[in-house]
């Protein structure tokens, strides 16, 4: 940042793993020094960002961060130059050119960007193997598609135009700073919020009214309201026209009374009434799905019914109305050549069991990873499995600027630049911009970009990988047909908006090729409790900041729980003495809080905190996989706590 910037200040953009993707302003203050703030000619973005910018400002000149390439040894680990790094990694790929589905490349979202995709194409060149699934969205993700051919939402800023919002598992004070400012406004100007979670009191400077649902029950409460709907004669056949399916879906709802359904979610028969008005009389009604819910056995079924909800009463494909979960990142950008020719031909491991994946794998086992963006045994389940993984490979490399969970795992460390040092594009997961991450803060010396790394461990090889300039990444990726700019205009004017149309689905037309909407036509009990393990452990995100992306200082050890003062969970425990989570995979120390209004059979924790500081939930959550999609079924796991 230099204070002679014409403007006093530089643009840039946000590009951690969080939906708001926030236009940014990098200001020069009086004194010397800067500040960092949401810029506030965005549309979007209004001048508003969030607590996560000013950590991730104490990240980046942390004494933790690493800050050159480090090899473990026999005794320990040894700072190395990066030239006999870049060797040491060229070799170990060059080695098993022949064999190169021994080489399981595993990237995150720990900075978003084209640049940070780009990277794909030289394991992809390789012909390495690749994860597929997700720990974070998937089976409300597919669900969408299998739904409507697509996953796309109205324009997030048509919330405004909503006459009522109904709120499923949306974390509002802590995941989407802005979807919270546009509910609040549509609120201001009259529209009715209603908050479905089993955190009883969630969301309440924002909603009208606050729905305590049993967690994994919001497939059930969906049946419920329809089932009342359909007895009240308030889902005529036209309704089902622009549907296939429906009449199997019938059958499953008359299976159950609505009093039956409403059992299964343990919500009371006057709050599904409500709902029940709310989608047949309040209309347009936007259905805003958090992903949190999708994170159970059955969660991809859950969005689907909720979907089917929104359909069936006419709050689709219109104005104000909607189905919003999160969009595809790189939505409006053109990233298929990131693949390779031949994506479909890779072996692909399971990322919510990647543990028990590399372990089972043969012909040929994996003898080389490598970690990018990504605290993997952190944030994938059954930490201890993941890390009994790595052991298990010859040889791994991880690519991060922290001595995380994953990267003190690692044989080679590779330290990277972080947001605001680097350049790269990005899109968002809820809004319509594309925009350009200046890079604003000189990098320290010693760390290198991901795409930087691999193009010089690509010119390494024999034969090399050849792998495009980064600003010929740019650029294809900006050949997308939703968009009309070039990287010169997206350099200057910071951030351009998509093509896409303002509404989804309008009109009811949904992208399968016959332009019907598919309804489900299951529905699944939830599993019940094991014995001696009564509470479900819901591991949520935490305020102010990003997954594991905090400093060693910032963590709560033992982390903190909470549970309802009169959770049965509760009994038999002093809570004046030391208590554990405990799992059958695992305990956790941790400090008890009391949350009134949570679901009694419910645990909470907040993800993120460091297995080798005493925290790391994963360690207690086994390996599950949701019903579509393949993502994590975190909250699938059940507790109970335990005096030391
Ligand atoms: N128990 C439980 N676990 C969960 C979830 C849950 O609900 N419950 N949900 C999860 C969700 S929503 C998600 S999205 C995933 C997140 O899982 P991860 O993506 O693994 O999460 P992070 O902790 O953000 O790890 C990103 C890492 O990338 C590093 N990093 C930052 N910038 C860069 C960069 O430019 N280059 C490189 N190479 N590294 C960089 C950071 O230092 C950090 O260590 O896991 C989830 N894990
Ligand atoms: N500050 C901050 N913001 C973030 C992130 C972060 O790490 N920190 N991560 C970003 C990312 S990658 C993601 S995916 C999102 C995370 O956003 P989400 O995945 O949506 O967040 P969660 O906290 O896992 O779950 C959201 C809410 O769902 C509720 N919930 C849990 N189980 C159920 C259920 O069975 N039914 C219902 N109705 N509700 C349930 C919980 O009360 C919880 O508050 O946030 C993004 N924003
Ligand atoms: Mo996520």
């Amino acid at each position: 940042m230099k204070s002679s910037d014409p403007e006093g200040f530089r643009r840039t953009a946000c590009t951690c793993d969080c939906p708001d993707a926030c236009a940014l302003r990098l200001e020069a203050l009086p004194g010397g020094g800067f500040r960092v703030r949401g810029d506030p000619d965005s549309p979007f973005t209004r001048g508003a960002a969030c607590a996560k910018i000013r950590r991730h400002l104490r990240r980046l000149n942390h004494p933790a961060r690493i800050l050159a390439p480090r090899l473990k040894t026999a005794r320990g680990w040894r700072d190395i130059g990066w030239e006999e790094a870049l060797d040491r990694a060229a070799e170990a790929i060059q080695s098993l050119r022949r064999e190169p589905a021994a080489i399981l490349h595993i990237a995150g979202d720990g900075a978003k960007g084209v640049l940070k995709e780009a990277v794909n194409l030289f394991f992809a060149a390789l012909g390495a193997s690749r994860t597929r699934g997700s720990l974070c969205d998937a089976a409300g993700y597919v669900a969408g598609v299998l739904d409507f051919g697509s996953r796309e939402n109205n324009d997030i800023e048509e919330l405004a135009r909503a006459r009522s919002i109904a709120l499923w598992g949306k974390d509002l004070q802590r995941s989407s700073l802005h979807t919270a400012s546009l509910v609040h406004r549509a609120r201001r100007a009259g529209a009715e919020v209603v908050s479905i979670s089993p955190q009883g009191e969630e969301n309440r400077p924002f909603a009208d009214r606050r729905i305590r649902i049993r967690p994994g029950g919001d497939r059930f409460l969906a049946a419920a309201v329809l089932r009342r709907l359909l007895d009240e004669g308030a889902l005529p056949e036209e309704r089902f026209a622009c549907t296939r399916g429906g009449e199997a879906f019938r059958r499953v709802l008359a299976g159950r009374t609505t009093a039956e359904w409403l059992a299964a979610c343990d919500v009371p028969p006057a709050e599904a009434e409500a709902l029940a008005r709310l989608y047949r009389d309040g209309g347009p009604v936007a259905t805003v799905i958090g992903a949190g819910l999708q994170r159970v056995l059955h969660g991809g079924e859950a969005v689907r019914w909720i979907e089917a909800l929104a359909v069936l009463t006419g709050n689709l494909g219109r104005a104000g109305a909607g189905v919003y979960f999160h969009l595809h990142s790189f939505h409006n950008l053109e990233l298929g050549w990131t693949r390779g020719p031949d994506p479909g031909r890779r072996r692909a491991f399971p990322i919510a069991d990647i543990g028990g994946a590399i372990l089972a794998a043969a012909d040929p086992p994996v003898r080389l990873l490598w970690v990018n963006g990504c605290n993997i045994v952190n944030q994938a389940p059954d930490s201890e499995r993941t890390a009994a993984a790595f052991s298990r490979v010859g040889f791994t490399i991880v690519v991060d600027a922290f001595p995380t969970d994953t990267a003190e795992r690692a044989d080679l460390v590779l330290p990277c630049t972080l947001m605001f040092e680097q350049e790269d594009v990005v899109g968002s997961f809820l809004h319509e911009y594309v925009q350009h991450a200046a890079a604003v803060i000189a990098p320290p010396p010693g760390v290198r970009d991901d795409y930087t790394i691999v193009r010089e461990i690509a010119r390494r090889l024999d034969p090399p990988v050849p792998l495009p300039e980064p600003e010929e990444c740019l650029r294809a990726a900006l050949r997308s047909p939703w968009l009309e700019t070039s990287l010169e205009e997206l350099r200057a004017r910071g951030a351009v908006r998509s093509r896409r149309p303002a509404i989804a689905y309008e009109g009811l037309r949904f992208a399968h090729p016959d332009g019907k909407c598919r309804l489900p036509a299951a529905i699944h009990d939830e599993e019940p409790a094991p014995a001696g393990y009564p509470l479900r452990l819901l591991s949520l995100v935490r305020g102010g900041a990003i997954h594991s992306q905090m400093l060693p200082e910032e963590q709560e050890i033992p982390p903190a729980a909470w549970i309802a003062p009169e959770s049965p969970g509760l009994a038999g425990i002093d809570p004046e003495r030391p208590v554990a989570l405990v799992s059958p995979l695992g305990r956790m120390p941790v400090r008890l809080r009391r949350l009134a209004g949570l679901h009694p059979e419910a645990v909470v924790v907040r993800r993120g905190t460091w297995m080798r500081l005493g925290g790391g939930i994963n360690r207690l959550i086994a390996a599950r996989v949701t019903d579509i999609g393949g993502g994590a079924a975190f909250y699938a796991q059940f507790v109970r706590l335990e005096n030391d």
